[in-house]
């Protein structure tokens, strides 16, 4: 985690790709244009306001601020299960979210507070500024969508769209296939690498990333290696893995700070956290059995249809053999275990995590570590692919100084993420030459 707040903004009427197929419709997909899109499409920032709904999103006591003590990992692990959404770590002080119940878990679990103050006060103090405007160059659910039907149908040889399966809301969450020798859902024996982004609904960059990464390598198709990993891997991408949660933290044309899915709970409250709801070491450390809590882990391990339908297609796909799951922010590359604090038993693979992880933290300047040591977290999806499918699961903390770093982010987390996107590629084949 390490995100903060404060970016309240109209996504509006975005739609870069949907006016720039308009206009250049040969070139509307390609990375350059994309990129190009950005660029002018990103009007002078207005003055943000704060507009934080006190919708359904929001526990009903209200939600607060606050900075906690808290002395390593374990105590943050703690501070998870007390339902709170950490964001910020800065030596032993920890900011984030808490609603009233978890305040009152804080105070009987005698945690210190150093601060605490609404939401709203916190943005009144302008701790926090982005670019509302700029945030148009993101891609919304629809626009993600057709963005990678532009792609599949431009390189429809060697290129493939399909739905891994329906959200609690009934939308397609789509998968896109690079293979020049299968397509769609039909089997393949070459290695495979699978890209996942946006589990988690505010971590707009984590759709980019994919997503923009597809385009690149479209557009870089025939490079020598580009082209070999085409040919002899099996390459997919599910950009926006939550789709309602995403959808959710937009609406209205302003962000909700939303994390989870869109799960109605029995108390009403909104969301499962669906990386909390894989079944690895499910609901224990790190993870909250409040329903209302950011880090709620559902009632069930893969209660929701979205851990159901990732959990389906990694099983169904047996020649996996790499994975990054991206999230912000923290500026992190994390490898399993991060639900328990020991190393993974096999050391062939723990040697792979650590140079892997190694070398695509000096591709982006991210640190490499294990995931636990950030905290302990069970119900992590990296960590259930791994034990599971045996599959090289990283996840990626995506840079930024908050969930909405605004636009001017996205060029250059994009290219930094794509060296380590193609180092993944070039070691699918054999992660442990
Ligand atoms: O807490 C999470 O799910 C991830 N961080 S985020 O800020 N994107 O929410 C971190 C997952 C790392 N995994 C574990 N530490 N288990
Ligand atoms: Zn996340």
């Amino acid at each position: 985690m390490k995100k903060i707040l404060l970016s309240f903004a109209l996504l509006g009427t975005l739609s870069m790709s949907v006016r720039a197929a308009a206009d250049q419709p040969a070139d509307a997909s390609s990375f350059d244009q994309l990129l190009k899109q950005i660029t002018v499409e990103t009007p002078a920032a207005p003055e943000p306001a704060f507009n934080i709904e006190k919708t359904e999103v929001l526990p009903a006591e209200g939600r607060f601020w606050v900075t906690v003590k808290a002395a390593d990992k374990y105590e943050r692990t703690r501070l998870l299960e007390a339902g709170m959404d950490i964001v910020e770590i800065k030596g032993d002080l920890v900011s984030g979210f808490a609603g009233q119940h978890t305040m009152d878990a804080l105070s009987s679990k005698a945690f210190s507070l150093v601060s605490k103050m609404t939401v709203e006060q916190k943005y009144a103090r302008g701790v926090t500024k982005d670019f509302p405007a700029a945030d148009a160059a993101y891609h919304n659910y629809k626009e993600t969508t057709d963005l990678l039907n532009q792609l599949a149908s431009k390189n429809s040889d060697i290129a493939s769209v399909f739905s891994i399966g329906k959200t609690t809301e009934g939308r397609d969450i789509w998968c896109l296939r690079i293979n020049a020798s299968a397509k769609g859902t039909a089997p393949s024996s070459k290695p495979g690498a699978f890209f996942l982004g946006n589990v988690h609904a505010r971590e707009h960059l984590a759709n980019e990333v994919p997503l923009l990464f597809a385009s690149w390598l479209f557009d870089h198709r025939n490079d020598a290696d580009i082209k070999r990993y085409i040919s002899t891997l099996d390459i997919y991408i599910i950009p926006m893995g939550n789709p309602d949660g995403v959808e959710y933290d937009i609406k209205g044309g302003k962000y909700q700070y939303f994390r989870k899915n869109a799960r109605v709970n029995p108390d009403k409250s909104i969301g499962v956290d669906l990386n909390r709801n894989f079944d690895s070491w499910w609901c224990e450390a790190g993870a909250s059995t409040y329903p209302g809590a950011d880090t709620y882990c559902g009632p069930k391990a893969f209660s929701e249809p979205e851990s159901q339908h990732l959990r389906d297609f990694m099983l169904a796909r047996k020649n996996l053999k790499t994975h990054i799951s991206y999230h912000s922010y923290a500026s992190e590359i994390l490898y399993p275990w991060g639900g328990n604090d020991a190393d993974v038993p096999n050391a062939k693979d723990k040697d792979a995590f650590v140079k892997m992880s190694g070398e695509m933290g000096k591709l982006t300047g991210y640190t490499a570590r294990k995931s636990s040591d950030m905290y302990i977290a069970t119900g992590d999806s990296c960590d259930w692919a791994y034990d599971k499918g045996g599959i090289l699961a990283f996840t990626f903390e995506l840079e930024g100084n908050g969930f909405y770093p605004g636009a001017g982010l996205i060029t250059k987390t994009v290219n930094s993420n794509i060296k380590a996107a193609v180092y993944l590629l070039s070691k699918t084949a054999n992660p442990y030459n």
